[in-house]
């Protein structure tokens, strides 16, 4: 397999990774490039070879979010002249990317792990949704990754429309930085590339159709990656079906992802802080030490929302978000139950704030 030869830091090694790793006779370290089924790709100073989880690991580790995902680092023995290494050990992650298991159990579903950078992708053109980059956001601060938003197909609508989103995503508060480009044109591609540096991870995500993969596609130089027509409507099919981890000739590593159909929000407070900063920023002049900011008297927030100060669709999705939050910490039973009661709340409360 040709002459490889790589520095870990190219590969997105760190001094926060050094600090933490353990020495261990015969074992060295790796990186996760992609899953399949029963077999990983890994990749190290010596390039691409492919690794299996040691039954020790299994036996140790049952949770979804336990297992190695695209990014992250492994302790894996591989004796000279093995084809297949054996991981025995994940290192500790520094940012994760993940999602909330779909049902009641607490599982989280990892998209990936030690990513630096998330660049979440939408079109401008169908797909462009305030609300969902909002949750986006929330999960990639949840995860301790920066965000990136970018808005493609920039070719398929008026300049006018592009900038009234721009000015949605700026009212809304968001303050992640903003690109868009159009992978048709090529409009704005070079800034993005400008963008990506040497030894530094980049995922990313949005719904199916946007473009990640052409996008990507256009960053390597070739169509290694599959990509699908979408229908009249916008509304794509799932093309990529598989996260891989892919190293850029400029020396930026970037993770191709599936689309994304929902999202679940993740329980902490700091992802949502980070996206409702101007609301939060208010809370310390509530009356109440422990207001919640729905309906109790000389609560700074809803008395902003009232003003016009923060706008109430802002207000109402980091309710709602907020809720999902706790919601998602909560033991099944007690979950039935506030599920109920939120219903009925949210019901009345918005009746207060019609009637005000
Ligand atoms: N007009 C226009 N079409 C684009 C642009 N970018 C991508 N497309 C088209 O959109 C379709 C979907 O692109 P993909 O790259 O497969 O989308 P994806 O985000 O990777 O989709 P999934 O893998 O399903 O998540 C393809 O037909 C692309 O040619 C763009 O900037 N402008
Ligand atoms: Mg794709
Ligand atoms: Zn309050």
């Amino acid at each position: 397999m040709g002459s490889w030869h790589f520095e870990l830091k190219e590969l997105g090694w760190s001094d926060w990774f050094e600090q933490r790793a353990e020495c261990k006779p015969s074992v060295t370290v790796a990186r996760v490039v992609a899953v399949d089924r029963d077999q990983l790709l890994l990749m190290d100073q010596t390039g691409p070879f492919r690794a299996k989880l040691a039954g020790s690991y299994l036996y140790r580790h049952h949770l979804s979010q336990e297992l190695p995902c695209v990014g992250d680092w492994v302790y894996v023995e591989k004796q000279p002249g093995d084809d297949l290494g054996l991981i025995h050990s994940l290192l500790a992650r520094k940012t994760m990317l993940r999602r909330r298991s779909a049902g009641e159990s607490i599982e989280y579903q990892m998209i990936a792990a030690n990513v630096d950078n998330v660049i979440i992708v939408q079109s401008c053109h169908f797909d462009f949704n305030v609300k969902r980059l909002e949750r986006y956001l929330v999960m990639v601060r949840d995860g301790g990754a920066e965000p990136y938003l970018l808005l493609t197909k920039t070719d398929l609508v008026e300049p006018a429309v592009l900038d009234s989103q721009l000015s949605e995503i700026r009212s809304a508060g968001i303050t992640a930085p903003v690109i868009t480009l159009s992978n048709v044109t090529q409009e704005g591609v070079d800034d993005l590339r400008r963008l990506l540096l040497p030894g530094v991870t980049y995922c990313f995500v949005g719904s199916s159709g946007v473009g990640k993969s052409t996008l990507i596609n256009q960053l390597i130089g070739r169509a290694l990656l599959k990509t699908k027509a979408v229908s009249g409507t916008g509304e794509g099919r799932h093309a990529t079906v598989r996260r891989e981890l892919i190293l850029l000739e400029g020396g930026a590593l970037v993770i191709d992802n599936p689309g994304m159909r929902e999202l679940g929000i993740l329980g902490a407070e700091s992802g949502i802080d980070g996206s409702f900063s101007d609301i939060t920023s208010l809370t310390s002049s509530c009356r109440y030490r422990d207001c919640i900011h729905t309906r109790e008297p000389g609560c700074a927030v809803l008395e902003a929302v009232k003003s016009g100060e923060i706008n109430q669709d802002h207000y109402e999705n980091y309710i709602k978000l907020r809720e999902e939050s706790e919601f998602c910490q909560m033991s099944y039973a007690e979950k039935r139950k506030k599920d109920r009661d939120f219903g009925r709340y949210i019901k009345s409360a918005k009746k207060d704030l019609e009637h005000e």
